[in-house]
């Protein structure tokens, strides 16, 4: 099947521009999406169970009529386990174990140090009490994505975690409830959209309020997120899933087109670039992707992905590609080539490196360990995975000793003057020593 995919050559006069056009990707909401969004939060504020019943009813034509019915048990999650393959069981435990211990590698220790008058400062660390994470429902319900959402939130030290997923029609996903439990969820509700997002955050009577909403979702869902953001921690805003493959032109041609299928395989919106000195090899790249897209059940949505959001990009050399890798920052990125420690080491931006020709992003979407909950569409650049530092919080530690407190009192006592805030100033100044002062005054 022929293929119509966008070719650059970072040569020609514009390159930039135009593939700077190619990458933008606007994650704002309408009018009306963010109107109907408010109205549902508003409802779901005001009448709590009430309203989750009905906005469930309606938008996943259920047939609720009390709130107990949303909720799935721990014996209901062990029970959906029991119905999936001990095949399917066996690789989501041994990816859980794996996440679980690279996520143990994240966590931090709280600390303090003592000063030599004896004042100790430090940073305590807590984890969240109670979190909420949201898994969507229908075609993209992963149950890889249960593992990556929970897993750095136990290891972290969360009590308390409540899923929440859509159950259109009433039909449940066994796969992941069998996820749910393997992480460790302890609730589930069948309720999705933003009135399960409005009820994380502010409670009813049966959801328990939580303290961060993590988790993907739907336009309605992204723009509850954002309005609820304050009430409530969010993760992020993702956008549609990104790979860039950089290739050196020695890896089998098929592999990476590959590679490119698996994120174009999303959804239409998802973004699959190659970058590459040499032609020849985006020429057979694109032939093995013509070629192997016949073979490929979700080819449809494939084809939309990469004729509207992917291209090949042939730039002069290696070090031109990794300046472009650094322009996307890219969500996936693949560093298909010899050497690729000395490569990566000229990376400033992506979510995820998946280094050398025997590292597709496949392997790290399900069980290599790290999250693959990763910052999209450029945020690279400022943000990052998705790990236990994001369900731990930090209380600073300050613990003055007599001595301490006299001597940061002389500091900050003009400070305070010099603000006008005179309560601030005698309360410190009531910690200067006596002695301290008669010395001074001497
Ligand atoms: N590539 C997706 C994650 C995923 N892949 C889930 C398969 N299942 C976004 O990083
Ligand atoms: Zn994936």
């Amino acid at each position: 099947m022929k293929l119509n995919i966008r070719e650059f050559t970072t040569q020609s006069e514009g390159f930039l521009a135009e593939f700077e056009a190619l990458l933008a990707w606007d994650s704002v909401s309408d009018v009306t999406v963010q109107e109907s969004v408010a109205n549902i939060v508003t409802q779901v504020r005001k009448k709590g169970d009430q309203a989750v019943i009905e906005f469930t009813n309606r938008f996943d034509r259920r047939d609720v009529s009390a709130a107990s019915e949303l909720e799935i048990s721990r014996e209901e999650m062990a029970a959906a386990k029991l119905r999936v393959s001990d095949e399917l069981v066996a690789s989501l435990e041994a990816a859980a174990k794996r996440v679980n211990d690279y996520h143990e590698h994240q966590k931090q220790p709280s600390w303090q140090y003592q000063e030599s008058n004896g004042t100790i400062l430090g940073q305590k660390v807590t984890p969240l009490d109670r979190v909420g994470v949201y898994v969507p429902g229908g075609k993209a319900a992963y149950p890889s994505s249960v593992l990556m959402n929970v897993m750095p939130a136990k290891v972290a030290g969360v009590s308390e975690i409540i899923m929440v997923v859509p159950t259109p029609d009433g039909v449940v996903n066994d796969i992941v409830l069998a996820a749910a439990y393997i992480a460790g969820v302890d609730r589930v509700f069948t309720i999705g959209g933003a009135q399960a997002v409005a009820a994380l955050a502010y409670g009813t009577e049966t959801i328990p309020k939580v303290d961060k909403i993590v988790g993907p979702g739907n336009i309605f869902v992204a723009t509850a997120k954002r309005m609820v953001f304050g009430a409530v921690g969010i993760d992020m805003i993702a956008g549609p899933s990104e790979i860039l493959v950089v290739c050196d032109g020695k890896t089998n041609s098929d592999w990476i087109a590959m590679d490119l299928f698996s994120q174009a395989e999303h959804d239409e919106d998802a973004q699959s670039i190659l970058i590459s000195p040499d032609l020849d090899f985006i020429k057979a790249v694109k032939a093995s992707m013509e070629r192997l897209i016949e073979t490929q059940s979700r080819n449809a949505i494939i084809q939309v992905s990469l004729e509207n959001r992917g291209a090949f990009v042939h730039v002069k050399d290696m070090d031109e590609a990794m300046d472009i890798a650094n322009i996307v920052a890219a969500e996936h990125l693949e560093l298909s080539v010899d050497e690729p420690e000395k490569w990566a080491q000229k990376i400033r931006h992506a979510g995820a490196i998946f280094m050398g020709r025997h590292t597709p992003e496949a392997l790290g979407d399900y069980c290599a360990g790290p999250n693959h909950v990763l910052p999209t569409s450029g945020t690279a650049r400022f943000s990052s995975p998705l790990g236990v530092y994001d369900f731990q919080k930090r209380s600073s530690l300050i613990n003055c000793s007599p001595q301490g407190a006299s001597d940061l009192a002389k500091i900050a006592s003009p400070l305070a003057r010099g603000e006008s805030l005179e309560a601030h100033a005698m309360s410190a100044e009531y910690r200067i020593l006596a002695d301290a002062v008669s010395a001074e005054k001497s």
